[in-house]
């Protein structure tokens, strides 16, 4: 059994939506349980800026999916909520990353865990934090430390998890 946290974003096609369906899938994956969803989150868009704020929020999941099989598993929720991406950085249906997977490093052409950018993106840290404000990243950095560098938080509340 492992924790992997995934990352939760989309600006078409009904945001709201598109990330409660997601969660619904990740939770009747097979040897996997979601343990916690953070609050969703409208974010500016990182990247090009002719396109719609996102909605973002982050996951906790306990699995025995290894970490490619959790990758495939991922991409066919994208999949199968009619994924469009248009364009690098820009506007998609729905994004699922994978943030973390236990404290595994893995560098290989699929996936890169941790997520390459994850410190210096609000719209993970701040639900990260929210789930779990304890965690430790691999390589020993608090992400209480993490939170620290976030300095005007841009983003709005769209929906309260308790
Ligand atoms: N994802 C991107 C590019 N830009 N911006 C925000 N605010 N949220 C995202 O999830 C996001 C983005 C590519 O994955
Ligand atoms: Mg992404
Ligand atoms: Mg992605």
């Amino acid at each position: 059994m492992v924790i992997a946290y995934i990352a939760l974003g989309s600006n078409l096609n009904q945001p709201v939506q598109q990330l409660n369906a997601a969660i619904e899938a990740m939770a009747v994956l097979p040897q996997t349980q979601v343990l916690a969803v953070s609050s969703f989150y409208r974010s500016k868009p990182l990247g090009p800026q002719d396109q719609p704020d996102y909605v973002n929020a982050v996951a906790k999941l306990q699995t025995e999916l290894a970490p490619l099989a959790l990758l495939d598993a991922l991409q066919q929720i994208e999949n199968q909520q009619g994924r469009v991406r248009l364009r690098h950085w820009g506007e998609r249906t729905l994004d699922l990353d994978i943030l973390l997977y236990g404290q595994r490093v893995i560098q290989s052409e699929r996936l890169t865990i941790p997520h390459y950018d994850m410190r210096n993106r609000e719209f993970v840290i701040i639900p990260l934090y929210e789930i779990d404000s304890d965690l430790i990243l691999p390589d020993g950095v608090k992400l209480s430390d993490l939170m620290k560098n976030i300095k005007n938080n841009k983003m709005t509340l769209v929906i309260q998890n308790k």
